[in-house]
């Protein structure tokens, strides 16, 4: 049958910035569900590229980075066969919608995102045009791809809902032309927090690297950041107010085990937390163990990466330039005749 609108699937698109190893809070918010969406849904996903220069990179360890990063979505269960997994910036088309999109945002919608001035306070001396327009980038990678859905950890909602504000302008000044696209927020795991301040979001470029777990940690460095973690003095697990490092390591035991909180607290009924992190260290690990062997593999395999990203780019660019090509229309500017 032809693959007529009713009969196409749902398309998922997220990106993710190669900025580093990526923590457990990556893996439980966002990261797997990319794998489990996979299954369903026509998925195109890709490494953010172009928006980790918002923050200063060194030109080796960024290209490491990103490579490093390929690698281990792969490892996760990526199928660079099924889905279109490329690199951000290898398909100019998202340079392009995002200046488009830049003059269709206003100033004062952009100084409301709370990213924006987390990262304008950590980065004092470097708060740069696109660290502010950066929503924006992120609006045209969704776009693009005409995403129905856009699986993401709780901290990117915001710039979700300005890329469906975004959308929802340009076609009502025009003509519908942008899917507007819907948030996909897992129910548990969206938000891990710091081990180390559990009000804090669990982030990878936070400077003590006992406050999250990273992808790539051993065994022992993760019982032990485990055993470390911050909690309170109750010494009781059960899940409530005041208790944000038990909360958060409840958290963790659930969205790993599936456990709901209410069987995790029978399970550990009268036992310490001393016992509880260390479950928790446990699940952890096991989970990881299988992903790091994986890992190591397919990293060192730069043929394989190459020929990888290489393929996806045209793919996910035949998609981009219909996208891109409709909304220039749009706006007015002449067709290019090659
Ligand atoms: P950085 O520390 O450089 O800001 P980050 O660790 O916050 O990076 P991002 O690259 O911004 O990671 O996020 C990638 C994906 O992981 C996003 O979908 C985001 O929502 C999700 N994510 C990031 N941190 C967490 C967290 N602590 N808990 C759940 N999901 C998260
Ligand atoms: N802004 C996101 C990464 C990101 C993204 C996207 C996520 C860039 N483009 C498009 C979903 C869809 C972040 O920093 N976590």
């Amino acid at each position: 049958m032809e693959n007529t609108v009713e009969t196409r699937k749902k398309r998922v698109l997220s990106m993710i910035q190669p900025t580093g190893v990526f923590t457990l809070g990556n893996y439980l918010g966002a990261l797997r569900n990319f794998v489990a969406l996979q299954d369903d849904y026509e998925c195109v996903y890709a490494l953010a590229d172009l928006h980790a220069i918002t923050v200063r990179q060194e030109p080796a360890a960024f290209r490491k980075n990103t490579l490093s990063a390929y690698a281990m979505m792969l490892a996760l269960g990526i199928n660079p066969e099924k889905s279109i997994f490329f690199i951000q910036s290898q398909v100019p088309e998202h340079a392009q919608l995002a200046w488009i999109l830049n003059c269709y945002t206003q100033f004062g919608e952009l100084s409301r995102m709370t990213q924006f001035k987390d990262k304008a306070a950590k980065h004092a001396d470097n708060v740069n045009a696109g660290l502010f327009t950066y929503p924006c980038l992120m609006a045209a990678d969704i776009l693009l791809y005409n995403a129905d859905y856009v699986p993401v950890g709780a901290d990117q909602k915001q710039h979700l809902e300005l890329a469906r504000n975004v959308a929802e302008r340009f076609n009502g000044l025009y003509s519908p032309t942008f899917v507007v696209p819907e948030g996909l927020i897992p129910k548990t795991g969206a938000r891990i927090m710091s081990l180390q301040d559990p009000t804090k979001k669990m982030s990878k470029s936070d400077d003590n690297t006992a406050s999250f777990i990273t992808m790539l940690d051993t065994p022992d460095q993760i019982i032990k950041k485990f055993r470390r973690a911050v909690t309170d003095s109750e010494a009781c697990v059960r899940y409530g107010e005041g208790k944000d490092g038990i909360n958060n390591l409840m958290g963790i035991y659930s969205s790993i085990t599936g456990k709901t909180y209410a069987e995790i607290e029978r399970e550990f009924d009268g036992r310490g937390y001393g016992d509880f992190k260390t479950a928790v260290g446990e699940a952890v690990v096991e989970t990881l163990e299988p992903i790091q062997t994986r890992y190591k593999a397919l990293v060192q395999d730069k043929a394989y990466l190459e020929k990888c990203y290489s393929e996806a780019a045209p793919r996910a660019e035949a998609i981009a330039r219909r996208t891109l090509h409709k909304a220039m229309k749009k706006v007015g500017y002449l067709p290019t005749i090659r």
